[in-house]
């Protein structure tokens, strides 16, 4: 059976078959997540980031993983918070949604996501948590794949909220 692991940990460290970059339209790097991709990654992969030219908000695109332990990234660009009607919350479904596809088309069974938009851009943490737990779950539900879905948290505080999420689509 799929099912979603919580985990508290640094998501470069994840020897899975991929992880997802919280990154941005540009794919050039950043500070957060995608900064911390980039350096365990190395230079490689922001050679590869820009011969892609970038990726649109609530899109995802698929990169090598060279020096992580991880065989793929999986670069989604979530929203910038910007009050709530912009098309935040569909757009972070969407990107959720993009990097689960991508992995299904590439054979991917195992993948782990860090709380995309949920530190620089911004997002409401509980309202993020909530909205990547059901993407995921009902993702998981129709495909059956990936066989393993990690949400790493970097702090508690985020543990905490996707853990409120997850036992709220158990009730
Ligand atoms: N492993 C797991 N999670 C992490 C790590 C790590 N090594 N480092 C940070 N986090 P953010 P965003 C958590 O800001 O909000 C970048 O500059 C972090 O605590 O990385 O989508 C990009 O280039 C937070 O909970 O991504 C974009 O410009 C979560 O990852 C912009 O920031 C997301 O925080 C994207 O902003």
């Amino acid at each position: 059976m799929a099912m979603i692991h919580l985990v508290e940990t640094d998501i470069t460290t994840m020897r899975v078959d991929a992880i997802v970059n919280a990154a941005n339209e540009t794919l050039l790097g950043g500070g957060g997540v995608d900064g911390a991709i980039h350096r365990a990654a190395g230079p490689e992969l922001l050679a590869e980031c820009r011969a892609i030219g970038g990726c649109t908000t609530g899109q995802a695109v698929l990169t090598k993983g060279y020096n992580l332990p991880a065989r793929f990234v999986l670069h989604a660009v979530g929203p910038v918070w910007r009050g709530g009607n912009q098309n935040e919350p569909a757009l972070l479904a969407s990107c959720y949604r993009r990097c689960l596809e991508l992995a299904i088309q590439h054979d991917i069974q195992s993948m782990a996501f860090p709380a995309i938009s949920c530190g620089a851009y911004g997002f409401p943490l509980d309202e993020a948590a909530d909205i990547a737990v059901d993407t995921i779950q009902s993702f998981l539900n129709r495909t059956g794949k990936p066989k393993d879905v990690y949400i790493v948290c970097f702090q508690s505080r985020v543990k905490f909220a996707f853990a409120q999420a997850i036992r709220g689509l158990e009730e």
